[in-house]
């Protein structure tokens, strides 16, 4: 059956700043403290939708989690009223009020763990929401993350829509940048790669291994996945400590193409085989393996070359890759990109797309985006308010221009004025959004 990948972009929301809040994200550590621009932030990345919407793709939107998350200050013993509770934060436990407003739902990659009709046994595209429970302020989401992807895929004959695993490190999942799906076409049968950075209860040394083997294997399980066409692969370690704290920073696929750095897996050789073998006969698998001597993985990390979206571009007859700027400013991916343009490989195409202010939080293109390959029935089934239209897109640009700051940092946190000003532009979000389910 004929299906489309649908980007749900993360929309950016008002009070994205650099808090430092993630360890083994050097992005994050590098930037921590720095001003953001919010408004310049959320410009950005509704211009990427406008841009695959423009070339013909589909395109939706996740909205932004409410913050401050005022539930979770309440659940750390802060009480009284929004402004008090604020207040005392501020004073008492800084670092908890900064996780509280983290605007971390942006990157849609880590909401859930798709898979698509045509790989599960009862037919229903499954979404599983993602615990994120390795890092403190990423913990926070699953809840409301759990009631957007239910208002949004609300159809139960066609979408089952899993709550996350529980909140223990035996179970730590991040969702789909820990999760590639290959096939021939979109609404064919495909392969499942999990990548994983530890077993249960194991002890890592260095920074942190976000994603098991157990919660990987627990969501390949409720998702009805065939076995015979699932992978798990172990994530190298080499990988993780030179900052890959999730596989998507070296590894994308699409359709039948991987584009994997050479360091990303622990054994590349033993994965390839694996999936070439759950691949069978459905499709002819190809494998764009780049050399750390080419890209050493350094590099690969600090441009985010795998961060990029693989896409099926209407009109072109390979896939083309949509990479962030500053990938072309990187001399080692610079030339990279211009050979695999060069060469008659299944990647005929790099575009450059400008996200700068979620790369300096470790956030890429692919980062920012939650696939969901739907069939038409499927499509017609999905709330229609978060299906962008270009008109959509200029709405939600003309209301971060009203209602974001030009900067920020997190000392604005204490500032209970600054709390209503972020509570103003939710409300506005949330009438927008009711019109956006009557234009189509
Ligand atoms: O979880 N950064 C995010 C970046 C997530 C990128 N997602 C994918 N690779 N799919 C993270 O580390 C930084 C927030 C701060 O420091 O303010 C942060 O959460």
């Amino acid at each position: 059956m004929d299906a489309f990948e649908v980007n749900f972009d993360g929309l950016i929301g008002p009070t994205h700043n650099y808090g430092g809040l993630s360890d083994g994200n050097l992005a994050s550590a590098k930037n921590a403290g720095d001003v953001a621009y919010p408004k310049e932030a959320a410009l950005q990345g509704l211009e990427k939708m406008r841009l695959l919407l423009r070339a013909g793709l589909k395109q939706g939107f996740l909205p932004p989690l409410m913050r401050p998350n005022l539930v979770f200050l309440q659940q750390a013993g802060f009480s009284g009223t929004a402004e008090e509770i604020i207040r005392d934060a501020a004073k008492q436990a800084p670092s908890l009020l900064k996780a509280s407003y983290s605007a971390s739902s942006m990157w849609a990659a880590n909401a859930a763990t798709v898979s698509p009709s045509a790989d599960t046994s009862d037919k229903k595209l499954h979404l599983s929401v993602a615990n994120l429970s390795t890092m403190l302020h990423r913990s926070l989401e699953a809840p409301d993350t759990l009631a957007n992807l239910q208002s949004i895929f609300r159809d139960p004959s066609h979408f089952e829509v899993h709550p996350a695993l529980p909140q223990h490190s035996d179970f730590s999942d991040e969702g789909a940048a820990n999760h590639v799906r290959l096939s021939d076409t979109h609404g064919a049968p495909g392969v499942e790669l999990f990548v994983y950075g530890r077993d249960q209860g194991e002890e890592v040394a260095g920074f942190p291994a976000r994603q098991t083997r157990l919660a990987s294997e627990r969501i390949a399980a409720s998702h009805r996945l065939d076995q015979a066409r699932t992978v798990f692969a172990r994530q190298s370690v080499q990988a993780i400590r030179a900052g890959a704290f999730h596989n998507d920073v070296v590894c994308v696929g699409s359709l039948n193409t991987l584009f994997t750095h050479e360091l990303a897996f622990e054994d590349a050789e033993q994965t390839y085989a694996d999936l070439r073998s759950a691949a069978g006969d459905l499709f002819d698998l190809n494998i764009v393996e780049v050399p750390n001597s080419a890209v050493p993985i350094e590099d690969a990390i600090s441009s985010y070359l795998f961060n990029s979206q693989l896409l099926n571009w209407p009109g072109e007859d390979r896939l083309v890759l949509l990479a962030p700027l500053e990938t072309k400013e990187t001399p080692t991916t610079k030339a990279y990109c211009d050979a695999l343009e060069r060469s008659n490989g299944p990647i005929g195409r790099v575009e450059y797309v400008d996200v700068r202010q979620s790369m300096r939080n470790g956030g890429g293109p692919a980062c920012l985006r939650l696939r969901v390959v739907m069939t038409e029935a499927e499509i017609d089934a999905v709330n229609p308010a978060y299906l962008l239209t270009e008109q959509k897109i200029d709405l939600l640009q003309q209301w971060a221009k009203e209602h974001y700051r030009d900067e920020l940092t997190a000392a604005e946190f204490a500032d209970p004025s600054f709390f209503l000003e972020v509570r103003g532009a939710y409300l506005a979000l949330t009438g927008l959004v009711r019109e956006f389910a009557f234009m189509g």
